[in-house]
């Protein structure tokens, strides 16, 4: 009898305009084309009640409390659970757009907020196989256009972000690879497909983690 074997979960973070939607659509479909069954997700997940509670907080049509927003978002991960662990078991990989990471670089990138406090809500998620970080500085994403009128962006706070997100890569419980995201589309592509074959390989006889625990 044919045994299916798990999907990987894959997470791709980075700052504002990293290329992370990009890269998570073109890795999606080149999973597809080799024949594996590869689908998207991404966080917040907007489409939701929580998730439009969310959107209008960034959209800045809605005030919400700090700590209140945080956690908002954190359930609209946990809100998702039940759907990834599903998928995953049928055998289908997850290309996740921003996960449990971006909550906590971004919360604690407010006054009066700790990593530790920011992680808390979100410990016990499936934990990701892999999160590839793409990695651009500053002004390489400036060049990429200019910033939306979302909460959130501006450059002075997205410096603050990137700094969180490096104090989060010093987690050695999680499967961290920095990807340099200066270069083209295409060279940025074969290196995360790359990666993220070797994992779906790998994780297939692994049971899912629970992240941060
Ligand atoms: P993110 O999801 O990280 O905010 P996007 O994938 O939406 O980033 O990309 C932001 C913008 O930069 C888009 O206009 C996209 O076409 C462009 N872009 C993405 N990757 C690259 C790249 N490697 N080189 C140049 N431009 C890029
Ligand atoms: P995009 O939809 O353009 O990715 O922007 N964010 C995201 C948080 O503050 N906490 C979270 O948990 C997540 C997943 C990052 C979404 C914005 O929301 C921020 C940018």
């Amino acid at each position: 009898m044919l045994r299916i074997t798990r999907g990987a979960l894959i997470v791709l973070e980075g700052v504002d305009r990293a290329g992370k939607t990009t890269q998570c659509q073109k890795l999606v479909h080149a999973l597809q084309q080799s024949g594996r069954a590869a689908e998207m997700m991404r966080f917040p997940d907007r489409t939701t009640k929580i998730g439009q509670l969310i959107s209008s907080y960034l959209e800045k049509k809605s005030n919400l409390e700090d700590h209140t927003v945080h956690l908002l978002f954190s359930a609209n991960r946990w809100e998702m659970v039940p759907l990834m662990k599903q998928k995953l078991e049928q055998g289908i990989n997850l290309v996740v757009d921003r996960y449990a990471f971006s909550g906590v670089a971004f919360t604690s990138a407010k006054p009066g907020f700790s990593l530790e406090w920011c992680m808390n809500p979100d410990i016990g998620l499936p934990k990701p196989d892999l999160v590839m970080f793409l990695q651009l500085n500053p002004n390489m994403a400036a060049n990429r256009g200019e910033y939306g009128i979302e909460r959130y962006e501006t450059s002075a706070f997205q410096r603050t972000v990137h700094q969180r997100f490096e104090e989060l890569m010093q987690d050695s419980s999680v499967n961290w690879k920095v990807i340099d995201a200066a270069r083209t589309i295409e060279e940025v592509h074969k290196d995360i497909k790359l990666l993220s074959e070797c994992i779906i390989s790998l994780a297939e006889n692994q049971p899912v983690g629970e992240l941060w625990r």
